[in-house]
């Protein structure tokens, strides 16, 4: 079974993100997840562009960087300089006046442009950025913290998307109270790419590389 796991970097130990990075990296993580909150489109805050320039250094995988942030496109450059050709950007199309000029400038960057759908969002309201983006992060819990409760009613939207993802050529990826059980349900249902918080992978006291192993062993 194909399918792609993220780490929720915000959930990292940052007494030791060195080693938290090497470790997920030699554990065979896909990508790294980097959230970036500005307490207002979110009442948190999380990682910083420092955070996300040091991790970008410190690996050769690819960066996903989540913005729950207002107005995506005054500070995208920003964000854009951090990154390297083929890092994926994901905006929430509801903090933004104009999503889709967002959206055009991480294309031109060379970037690969995201939407996140939050769950109270519906795959309606987002509909013609469907065509434009080649990644669909679904929320399934609100977003703004690690470690909340999966949000049930999530599921129906995702088998939604999953009915349209091959005509409007995008992918899936879930976000939220992953645990292993989602993985097996939804991975062979075609959801692409799975992030990993609390819920699976951090502060278990277990190796990165034997989780992720454990994971991929899954028997589907
Ligand atoms: C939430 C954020 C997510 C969390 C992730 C944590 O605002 O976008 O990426 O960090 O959901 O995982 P978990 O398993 O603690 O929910
Ligand atoms: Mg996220």
């Amino acid at each position: 079974m194909q399918f792609e796991l993220n780490a929720s970097m915000m959930c990292a130990n940052y007494g030791h993100l060195e080693k938290e990075v090497q470790e997920l990296d030699e554990g065979g993580i896909d990508s790294f997840h980097i959230d970036i909150m500005d307490g207002r489109y979110v009442p948190n805050f999380a990682m910083s562009l420092n955070d996300m320039r040091y991790i970008a250094s410190a690996t050769k995988k690819p960066l996903d960087v989540h913005l729950m942030i207002e107005h995506p496109n005054n500070r995208i450059g920003l964000f854009l300089s951090c990154l390297r050709p083929g890092d994926t950007i994901y905006i929430h199309p509801e903090a933004e006046y104009h999503p889709s000029t967002t959206l055009q400038s991480i294309i031109n960057a060379g970037m690969i442009p995201g939407i996140a759908i939050n769950p109270g969002t519906s795959v309606e309201t987002v509909m013609e950025m469907l065509r434009i983006v080649r990644k669909v992060l679904v929320m399934s819990v609100n977003p703004g913290n690690a470690g909340q409760m999966f949000l049930p009613y999530v599921g129906k939207k995702i088998t939604k998307l999953l009915s349209m993802k091959e005509d409007m050529d995008f992918e899936i990826y879930w976000d939220g109270a992953c645990s292993a059980d989602k993985i097996l349900e939804y991975a062979p249902k075609g959801v692409k790419g799975f992030v990993l918080g609390t819920t699976l992978l951090f502060g278990k006291g277990m190796p990165y590389g034997e989780t992720l192993q454990n994971i991929r062993d899954l028997k589907f």
